[in-house]
């Protein structure tokens, strides 16, 4: 049966060639907020793809996807189809489940949004104008309007690019928990073991490798007050393990966030809560707060070399911005609070230089003992959409960087690994581009030895499962 008002069909279209070890995001937040905003003014049905077909790698299993999405998709109500082209990662999916869409609802309206809409809008103009709509940009605007413009006047002639306004504070909805009830008690029947959270949108930095700055970069927040209730109700309700805020720059206005700080520790969360955020945005009193809870804090530190700081557009002043994290660590770890300082080696302009910045740094940090301090590393993916991708040019010219696989989201390949093929300078070619992975290697004893014994068990049972056998698991 077909409703009246155009109802909304939106999809997370999973993934193509994406590796099954690689774990599935367990619910899409960016999509559940999306769903929230328009279920207000349209009947909205959420669906996740990845999670009702699966992920598919082969040609054979693409065939047993598409047939699948063809069957989801008979008899339906919806008038529109809104498809999350949410990274880079979706761009296949998002075709093949468009072209089904076009075949059996020739009549009927497609609309693609997301990072990777954003960032390549060229890539969704086909020659028979397959999706009527591409949304760069925070979606919840344009796609209320085009819904609108769809009742009265059908489809547009041909694809149009749209770029949205963002949404401002005074129209912020807040979780509408009941679009994945289902999807939530079908696939997590005892609690997902973690639940992303935004409660807050925007980032005023611009970093080389990150796609935020095509978005609107003014921070926008839910008052403390309810991003504290949005986190409650959440915890109420789904019981989850951990709750990461998953915010592009998580409580940068100091009074926000000690406000909201205050509210969470009062609670004494059953939750763990993961906080990513910038050292420069934590002081003595939101550590005071930390020790309150169950938390783990990570840190954006990308790199210890002052240069390539510099170069991925961090900060402006790497070396004061490596003494406040340091400065922070310290103080985390005195006060027993775990973190995690997450860095990506091989950026473009990364050399044997730059590296021996960086762990000359790491050892110096592994020197304290009973730290608190965790590193997580990870080579540099390339995805369209930020500073790096527009100058691939200059950093090909200065540095002797090469991109390998320069569009690898159309390549029916492994593209988990073909987003890492990549050289980051002439100095770490070929045979040195594994440097890093070497150098990181010779440090594990280090990296074990320097923690505190809780520190130790909960790295090992969250990021290094190897490290489980060490008799220094059972210390605690
Ligand atoms: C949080 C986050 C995550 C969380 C996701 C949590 C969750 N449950 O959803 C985690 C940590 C799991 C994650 C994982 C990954 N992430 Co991530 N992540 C982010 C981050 C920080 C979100 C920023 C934010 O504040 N969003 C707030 C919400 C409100 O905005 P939004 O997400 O943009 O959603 C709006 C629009 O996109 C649009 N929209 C979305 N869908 C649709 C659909 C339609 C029809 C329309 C019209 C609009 C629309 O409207 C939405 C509402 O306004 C971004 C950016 C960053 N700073 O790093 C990266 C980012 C999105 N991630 C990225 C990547 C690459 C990944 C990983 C591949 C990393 C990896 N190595 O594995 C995985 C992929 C996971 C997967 N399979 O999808 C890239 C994507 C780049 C690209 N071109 O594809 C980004 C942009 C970072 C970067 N490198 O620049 N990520
Ligand atoms: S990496 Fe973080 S700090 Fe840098 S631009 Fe992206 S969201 Fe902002």
């Amino acid at each position: 049966m077909e409703s009246k008002t155009p109802s909304i069909y939106l999809i997370y279209p999973s993934c193509f060639y994406y590796p099954d070890w690689m774990e599935k995001v367990e619910m899409k937040t960016s999509q559940l907020l999306l769903a929230s905003f328009l279920t207000r003014y349209y009947p909205v049905e959420y669906a996740d793809f990845e999670y009702a077909i699966g992920r598919p790698n082969s040609v054979i299993q693409i065939k047993r996807f598409e047939r699948k999405v063809h069957d989801l998709f008979a008899d339906c109500r919806h008038k529109i189809l809104a498809i999350s082209c949410w990274t880079s990662l979706s761009y296949q999916a998002t075709l093949t489940i468009s072209r089904i869409w076009r075949e059996m609802y020739p009549e009927r309206l497609i609309v693609v949004g997301g990072y990777h809409a954003s960032a390549r809008p060229d890539e969704f103009l086909t020659e028979n104008n397959l999706i009527d709509y591409v949304i760069c940009g925070e979606g919840e605007l344009a796609l209320k309007d085009i819904a609108a413009g769809f009742a009265a006047s059908g489809r547009p002639a041909g694809t149009t690019v749209i770029k949205s306004p963002p949404v401002r504070e005074d129209n912020f909805v807040g979780y509408n928990w009941d679009i994945v009830d289902r999807f939530m008690s079908e696939y997590f029947p005892n609690g997902p073991g973690n639940i992303y959270l935004y409660l807050s949108r925007g980032c005023p930095f611009g970093c080389s490798f990150c796609m935020e700055p095509l978005k609107d970069r003014k921070w926008r927040a839910y008052t403390p007050d309810s991003a504290f209730q949005e986190l409650d109700t959440a915890i109420a309700r789904f019981k989850p393990y951990g709750v990461a805020f998953a915010d592009a720059c998580f409580g940068m206005r100091p009074g926000w966030r000690k406000e909201f700080l205050r509210l969470l520790a009062a609670s004494n969360p059953r939750a763990w809560i993961v906080i990513e955020t910038r050292p420069e945005y934590i002081d003595d009193e939101d550590i005071e707060l930390f020790a309150q809870f169950k938390t783990e804090i990570q840190f954006g530190v990308e790199s210890c070399s002052p240069d390539m700081l510099l170069l991925m557009k961090k900060t402006r002043q790497p070396d004061k911005f490596l003494e406040r994290f340091r400065n922070v660590s310290h103080k985390l770890s005195a006060r027993g609070v775990l973190h995690r300082a997450n860095l990506i080696f091989n950026h473009p302009g990364e050399t044997r230089k730059t590296l021996d910045e960086t762990f000359g740094f790491i050892d110096r940090e592994l020197e304290n003992k009973s730290s608190y301090l965790m590193w997580a590393a990870h080579s540099y993916m390339h995805f369209p959409g930020c500073e790096l991708d527009s100058n691939k040019a200059y950093y090909e010219k200065t540095f002797g960087s090469r991109f390998l696989r320069p569009e690898w989201w159309k390549e029916n390949d492994d593209q988990y690994y073909a987003s890492m093929q990549f050289i980051p300078s002439a100095d770490l070619g070929e045979e040195n581009r594994g440097l890093w992975e070497t150098m990181m290697a010779q440090r594990k004893e280090n990296l074990k030895s320097a923690l505190a014994p809780r520190a130790f068990r909960f790295a090992a049972n969250k990021y290094f499962l190897d490290w489980k056998i060490d008799p220094r698991y059972e210390e605690v």
